[in-house]
């Protein structure tokens, strides 16, 4: 399978580490930076890079850790993809930015072209072109408003959909994605549970945790008004509020009880979409067809660009001049997205990332123990997460999970964590990620996890 990924012709694809990580000029770097940037700027492994490609990333002290992030799920299709890059210089010396609402280019209509092909839904359908995960996500919801001129929005617990004022009024948790940015506009956001499988109050059977959160929108609609709801926004796998897959046929159930109502469904497919998952988007694993997709991240392999997809007659309720954005489907990306989107079929990507869960299940199944504090091993594909839990009990452990990542980043690689409790290891590689690489990352994570068990419970691990 790796035949098919174009070899890096300059990093090899092995961990190595030249000095302890952060390495001397990443820390010096870091200090500058301290000095010249707000403490408001997160930050998950202090190195700085110096080049990336396939599964590595090259820092400046010449150490090759293992990127099991992909910046955030956005470069699919490796960081430096060859294609990706000569794509974007071939443009940029042609162009670099006209404002697609000033004088318009064919690329960004052969993207519009792609994902109204490509996104589920066998009907008619446009795609109006945005830069961030956020914008593509409150265009979606202006969009709907205007289709259905209702105010209101359907969002679920533990839902991540931005940081501007509205996708973070739309966001679940509080900490720290809000603290102090209030008040924030929530005046017509409604949130609904997600019908999580693991922390469903009452040990409930996948099926009837989706009988009850359907009854709990049924109710939510109820209690507001149909009248009142322009569109539900759903995550069809939940990425920030920790990989949460929803039982089978929620999907679908949700989509038909919205449109009962007249509620226009948008699917935030920005973290799990464009093959992600083992399948073009995220939807499909359980016949989901949102009205509306949003899309991003992946999207541009690593240039900014984001999309909203949907039926075009949804799409078409915005009165003209209603849609934009200066950089709204900037050239440079999207001949990036062209390029991705080649990737995804001339290196089968899909089927990459359903090669990645199968190796990663096979690769963690030894650890996944509810008794030594690993409760799942869930996602699909290349959308893979371990939540961790004191041992025996569902209760949190984001002491574990931040113990266990900062371990893998000792030794070169890097995991993120995620969740609304902040317990949850996730795993986002690069979709042409070597097997041989992948497998030393796993067996770095896998150790870190007993040693985190074996420090946690020395009685059990000692017997
Ligand atoms: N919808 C489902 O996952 C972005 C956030 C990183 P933007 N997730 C990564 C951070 O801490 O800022 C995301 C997402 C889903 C929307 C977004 C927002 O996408 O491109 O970050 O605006």
């Amino acid at each position: 399978m790796s035949r098919d990924v174009p070899a890096d012709p300059t990093i090899p694809q092995t961990r190595h580490l030249r000095t302890a990580v952060p390495g001397p000029r990443s820390l010096a770097l870091q200090a500058e930076r301290d000095a010249a940037l707000p403490a408001g700027l997160g930050r998950t492994l202090p190195v700085f890079v110096e080049r990336m490609g396939g599964g590595i990333i090259e820092d400046v002290d010449g150490n090759r850790i293992v990127d099991l992030a992909s910046g955030i799920a956005v470069t699919s299709v490796g960081a430096a993809h060859p294609e990706v890059a000569r794509r974007v210089a071939a443009q940029a010396e042609r162009f670099t930015h006209t404002c697609f609402l000033v004088t318009q280019y064919e690329s960004y209509v052969r993207v519009a072209q792609w994902l109204n092909a490509n996104a589920p839904g066998d009907f008619a359908k446009t795609t109006a072109l945005f830069s961030t995960g956020a914008e593509a996500v409150e265009n979606a919801v202006k969009i709907a408003r205007a289709a259905t001129g209702r105010p209101g929005v359907v969002v679920f617990s533990n839902a991540y959909h931005g940081r501007t004022l509205f996708t973070l009024a739309m966001t679940a948790k509080d900490k720290p994605y809000k603290t102090g940015f209030g008040p924030l506009p929530t005046e017509h956001v409604h949130r609904a549970p997600f019908p999580d499988p693991l922390r469903w109050p009452g040990s409930l059977a996948p099926a009837q945790v989706a009988d009850a959160a359907l009854d709990a929108f049924e109710e939510l609609v109820d209690r507001v008004g149909a009248d009142q709801l322009a569109c539900v926004v759903v995550e069809p796998i939940q990425g920030e509020g920790g990989f949460i897959v929803p039982p089978r046929g929620y999907l679908p159930r949700l989509a038909e009880a919205a449109h009962r109502h007249g509620i226009v469904v948008v699917g935030d497919e920005v973290q799990a979409g464009l093959a992600r998952t083992g399948t073009l988007f995220a939807s499909e694993h359980d016949g989901f067809v949102p009205d509306l997709v949003c899309t991003a991240k992946a999207l541009g392999g690593g240039l900014p660009i984001s999309a909203v997809t949907g039926r075009a007659e949804v799409m078409g309720a915005v009165s003209p001049g209603g849609l934009g954005g200066t950089y709204s489907g900037n050239p440079l990306a999207c001949e990036a997205a062209l390029a991705v989107f080649e990737a995804i079929d001339g290196q089968d990507l899909t089927g990459r990332a359903r090669a990645i869960e199968e190796q990663v299940r096979r690769a963690l199944a030894p650890v996944v123990e509810a008794d030594r504090g690993v409760a799942q091993l869930r996602g699909r594909g290349a959308m893979l997460a371990l939540e961790l839990v004191r041992p025996g009990t569902l209760e949190p452990d984001p002491d574990a999970a931040a113990a266990i990542a900062a371990a893998c980043h000792r030794q070169g690689v890097l995991v993120l964590v995620c969740g609304t409790l902040g317990n949850v290891i996730r795993l986002l590689p690069p979709l042409v990620i070597e097997p041989d690489l992948l497998a030393d990352a796993l067996a770095v994570l896998s150790d870190a996890i007993r040693e985190h068990i074996a420090v946690a419970e020395p009685e059990q691990v000692s017997a």
